[in-house]
């Protein structure tokens, strides 16, 4: 069935009998008991914030960064509101479900788009693009300079969008991602923290070895190990017990019913499960959905915050300005980046040093896709969870993820997200004349991530005799260098901001997300901006309250 946009936020108190009423037919009781609470009974109410409101510590996004930060302050006695300029996605669409399918994006898809931009454009030769209605969907395809930067949109950030590919990088390598940070302590207190709040679980392996949804990373493992490459599994943040009720047909589907990029209805432990549920559990974290920050500015002490409240259309219903006392600065690598290019460009925060900007990167993420021979099947069912990796780091600078191509039926196709080595840093500057920050990357700053993703896929599709695919991303296209999934950077730790992420020239201003990394953590990054909010934000606590 097609789902249609609600014309108002339809549902949007819905009690758990009534949510259960609705999709009884879809949840097996055991379902909702023991192992996958709906969306709506675990997802934060919404308290808006009024205006004019007195606010001890107020967040700027509710990702890994802010969602961290929330918790630990409100564990310590203070109280929080967090601002999400995405939904709340707490109420179930027309079709009963609160998350679109991959294979058919609909209005809950994408953030303010009339039509899908999806990061595999093609298949077969045929363009894969349609029209979508303008709403305040889930996925943001945001364009700026050269690329195409995706992030999630909602209460959750990029957790409600993301692959859950939850790695910590080598020990060895942590110095060359963050130099002024103490590793040991990394490795010894913050990072076992943050894996063990995100739920982080490594696949059962003898149910890897056995399963059809994993046969795509089977086939993988065996094209990396036949050219020698280091094959690694990689832990998710997935339940894993969960999946293979999937796989028995016991519970609802969702890895294994292709949910992934707009979403996942089961399964998967988002921030809205673990981190912002224990802080909404201690009674002293609220939080504003459809609400954006457009300025910060220091007033008597504090700061004068300004919030625009969105409708579902975008449009803008309500400004409001509040204040803060503190302002913690989550709103993801590019949107905290952005704001505080715009806040020392107009004069809102002139303290802000002129590294505000500096040291954007996308993690090197470049795509590609391989044609296996026929005798090779990667599978009809493949789990939209990835689970494994190749690392050629060292050698060539490239770690790929062995990626799902979840269409539903045989491609003969190995798909990979490669993270890369790339030494291309962008900057983001305030453009007075247009009112806008440009960031001035360029779509050729992606040859050196080619470069190191082909030193692990030439040699496989040479031992392999195979050849890549040139269907993914437009006509005779092999490569996915248009865009990133990470971006990381623009407001650096020790740089923009102390080592602690507070911000040079404001106190009472912190910076709490990607945009501490500068450019580059050599895995997936968000176990990374985790556990350094979290080492950030007990410094923080234990000196600035
Ligand atoms: P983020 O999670 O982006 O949260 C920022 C929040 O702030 C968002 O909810 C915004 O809507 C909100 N916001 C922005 N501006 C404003 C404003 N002005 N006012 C109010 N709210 C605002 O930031 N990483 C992995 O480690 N493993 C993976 O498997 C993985 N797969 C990915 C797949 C996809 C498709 C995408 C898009 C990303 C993936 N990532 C993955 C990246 C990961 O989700 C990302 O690094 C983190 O979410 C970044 O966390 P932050 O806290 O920096």
């Amino acid at each position: 069935m097609e789902s249609r946009p609600p014309s108002t936020q339809e549902g949007r108190g819905l009690s758990r009998r009534r949510f259960i009423g609705r999709t009884g037919s879809i949840l097996g009781a055991a379902a909702l008991g023991a192992i996958d609470l709906p969306n709506a009974a675990a997802l934060p109410q919404a308290d808006v914030i009024e205006p004019g409101a007195q606010v001890t510590a107020l967040v700027i996004g509710t990702g890994y960064g802010g969602s961290v930060t929330a918790l630990r302050l409100a564990q310590a006695g203070v109280d929080v509101h967090m601002v999400e300029m995405g939904m709340a996605w707490d109420t179930p669409g027309t079709d009963g479900k609160i998350f679109a399918n991959t294979t058919s994006p609909d209005y809950r898809s994408f953030w303010l788009r009339t039509r899908t931009k999806q990061p595999l454009s093609n298949f077969l030769g045929f363009p894969l693009d349609r029209d979508v209605p303008r709403y305040t969907g889930i996925l943001d395809a945001e364009e700026m300079g050269g690329i195409v930067v995706y992030q999630g949109r909602g209460v959750g950030g990029g957790s409600l969008v993301n692959g859950g590919m939850a790695v910590t990088p080598e020990r060895s390598r942590f110095p060359g991602v963050l130099p002024s940070v103490d590793a040991d302590e990394m490795y010894e207190v913050y990072y076992p923290r943050a894996n063990s709040t995100l739920g982080v679980a490594t696949i059962d392996p003898a149910w890897f070895e056995t399963t059809e949804a994993y046969k795509y990373a089977r086939v993988g493992r065996k094209h990396a190990q036949r050219s020698n490459f280091r094959f690694m599994f990689v832990p998710n943040v997935y339940d894993w017990d969960y999946m293979k009720q999937e796989a028995a047909g016991a519970v609802t589907k969702s890895a294994l019913a292709g949910e992934i990029l707009y979403g996942n209805n089961h399964g998967k432990k988002s921030l809205p499960k673990t981190y912002l549920a224990q802080a909404r559990a201690t009674g002293r974290v609220t939080i504003s959905p459809l609400h954006r920050v457009t300025s910060v500015t220091p007033a008597g002490g504090g700061y004068t915050v300004t919030i625009e409240q969105l409708d579902t259309s975008g449009a803008v219903t309500t400004t409001k300005t509040v204040r803060a006392q503190r302002v913690f600065f989550a709103a993801g690598s590019v949107g905290t980046s952005k704001l505080l290019v715009r806040l020392k460009g107009t004069g809102a925060l002139p303290g802000l040093n002129n590294e505000v900007g500096n040291g954007w990167g996308e993690n090197g993420n470049v795509m590609c896709g391989r044609a296996n021979h026929l005798w090779d099947p990667t599978g009809a069912l493949q789990s939209s969870i990835p689970t494994a990796g190749i690392d050629n780091w060292a050698a060539g600078g490239a770690f790929a993820e062995v990626a799902p191509l979840p269409t539903g039926i045989e491609t003969w196709a190995s798909f990979y997200l490669s993270i890369t080595k790339n030494p291309h840093r962008g900057r983001f500057t305030w453009n007075a004349a247009t009112g806008k920050v440009d960031l001035d990357w360029q779509t050729a700053w992606k040859q050196p991530s080619i470069t190191m993703a082909k030193s692990i896929f030439d040699k496989i599709n040479a031992t392999e005799g195979t050849i890549y695919r040139t269907d993914l991303f437009g006509t005779y296209k092999i490569w996915g260098d248009h865009l990133t999934y990470h971006p990381l950077g623009g407001a650096v730790l020790d740089k923009a901001t102390d080592n602690y992420g507070r911000l040079h020239g404001h106190p009472g201003l912190y910076v709490t997300d990607g945009a501490l990394i500068p450019g580059n953590v050599s895995v997936n990054p968000f176990v990374t901006i985790t556990a350094l909010a979290e080492r950030n934000i007990e410094k923080v606590i234990a000196e600035d309250f």
